[in-house]
C-alpha cells in the first residue's frame, strides 16, 4: 500500500466521521430536521469501495448515505445545505438527509425505500450495456434489503442479462431493531447471491484496505465486458442508533463495545503509525483540515436560502408547476 494512498483512505474515513458528529449536534439544535440515519462505524465500506468506482461509473445508495455521498465527491457544503433543507443543497433542499442526489457525479440517491435502489441500479447498468459503455453501477444496500422481493428480482435480472452491477451489501447485522437471525432463515447472505449464479464474497467491512482490495477485484470483473454482476457482503456495524429516534433496546451494550474495538478508524491509525506512514503532526494536520471543511460546510448551509413558496410546485406536476 502506497503511503499517500493509505493516508487518503484514513482522511476519507475521518471526514465522514467528523461530518456526522457535527450533524448529530446540529440535529439536536434542530438545524437539521426530519429523519437522519448515521453511518458512524461503517466508514471503511464507503471509502474502500469508492476507490474502485470511477467518475463515469454510477452510484446508487440508501437513506444511510452521507458517507457514500462524501466519498463520491459531493461537496460537504452541498450535502450539509441539503440536510438543512436549503436550496443550495445537492437536491435543491427538497430531499434532506435521506435523498442526496447529484446527477453530474452520477450519484443516484439516497432512497427511503429499503431495496428501492436495486432496480434503479439494474436499469442504469442496462442503459450502459445497451449503449456499449464499459461502466460499473455500484449499488449500496443493507442486509435488510435482501429480504425484499426487489433484491431477488434485481439480482436475477442482472445475472440473466449479464449487467455490470456491483452489489455492495453492508451487513451491519440489524435492520432497524431486527437482528438478521430473527428475519432470515439463511443468514449467510453470500449464498443468496450465489443462488443466482452471481460471484459473491464476504469481506471484513471494518478494514478499509480489505474493502478496497475486494472492490477493485470485483469492479474489475464487472467492468470487463460481459461478465455480469458481482456481489460483495461487508461485515460491518453501526456504532450509533438506527436513526435519531431509536432507544436501541434490541442489542446489548457489550456487543456494541465489542464491535467498537474494531472501529475502522481507531484501528487504522495505530496500524499506519506502526508502519511508519502516519505521525502525530500529520494526523493533527488532517484533523484540522477536516474541521475547517466541516465548519465551512455548516457556514454554507447557514447562509443558504429557503425555496420561495412560489416555486414549490416546480418538479412536482410539470416543469412549469401549476401556477399561472
Ligand atoms: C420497503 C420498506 N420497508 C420498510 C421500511 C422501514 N425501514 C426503514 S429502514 C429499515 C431497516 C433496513 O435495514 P438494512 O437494509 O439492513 O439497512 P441499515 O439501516 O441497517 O443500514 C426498515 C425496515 C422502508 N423504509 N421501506
Amino acid at each position: 500500500m502506497n503511503h499517500h494512498h493509505a493516508l487518503a483512505l484514513l482522511q476519507g474515513m475521518l471526514r465522514i466521521r467528523r461530518f456526522e458528529e457535527k450533524a448529530t449536534e446540529l440535529y439536536t439544535e434542530e438545524k437539521i430536521r426530519g429523519f437522519m440515519h448515521l453511518y458512524i462505524g461503517e466508514e471503511a465500506v464507503a471509502v474502500g469501495a469508492m476507490q474502485a468506482i470511477g467518475p463515469d461509473d454510477a452510484v446508487v445508495s440508501t437513506y444511510r448515505e452521507h458517507g457514500h455521498a462524501l466519498a463520491r465527491g459531493i461537496p460537504a457544503g452541498a450535502i450539509m445545505a441539503e440536510m438543512y433543507g436549503k436550496q443550495e443543497g445537492c437536491s435543491g433542499g427538497r430531499g434532506g438527509s435521506m435523498h442526496l442526489f447529484d446527477r453530474g457525479r452520477r450519484f443516484y440517491g439516497g432512497s427511503a425505500i429499503v431495496s428501492g435502489g436495486l432496480p434503479l441500479a439494474v436499469g442504469l447498468a442496462l442503459a450502459d450495456k445497451m449503449q456499449g459503455r464499459h461502466r460499473v453501477t455500484a449499488c449500496f444496500f443493507g442486509e435488510g434489503a435482501v429480504a425484499e422481493g426487489e433484491f431477488h428480482e434485481s439480482i436475477n435480472l442482472a445475472a440473466l442479462w449479464r449487467l455490470p452491477v456491483l452489489f455492495l451489501c453492508e451487513n451491519n447485522l440489524y435492520a432497524m431493531g431486527t437482528a438478521l437471525a430473527c428475519s432470515e432463515s439463511q443468514t449467510d447472505i453470500r449464498l443468496k447471491a450465489a443462488a443466482y449464479n452471481v460471484p459473491a464474497e464476504s469481506v471484513d467491512g471494518m478494514d478499509v484496505e480489505a474493502v478496497e482490495a475486494a472492490s477493485q477485484r470485483a469492479a474489475g470483473a464487472v467492468r470487463n465486458g460481459d461478465a455480469g454482476p458481482y456481489f460483495l457482503e461487508f461485515h460491518t456495524y453501526r456504532f450509533v442508533a438506527h436513526s435519531m429516534f431509536d432507544a436501541q433496546l434490541y442489542r446489548d451494550k457489550a456487543e456494541v463495545a465489542e464491535w467498537k474495538t474494531r472501529d475502522p478508524i481507531a484501528t487504522y491509525i495505530p496500524r499506519l503509525q506502526e508502519e511508519g506512514v502516519l505521525d502525530d503532526a500529520t494526523l493533527a494536520r488532517m484533523e484540522a483540515e477536516i474541521a475547517a471543511e466541516v465548519a465551512e460546510a455548516v457556514a454554507f448551509a447557514e447562509a443558504g436560502s429557503w425555496e420561495p413558496p412560489a416555486t414549490l410546485t416546480r418538479h412536482v406536476y410539470s416543469a412549469e408547476g401549476l401556477a399561472p
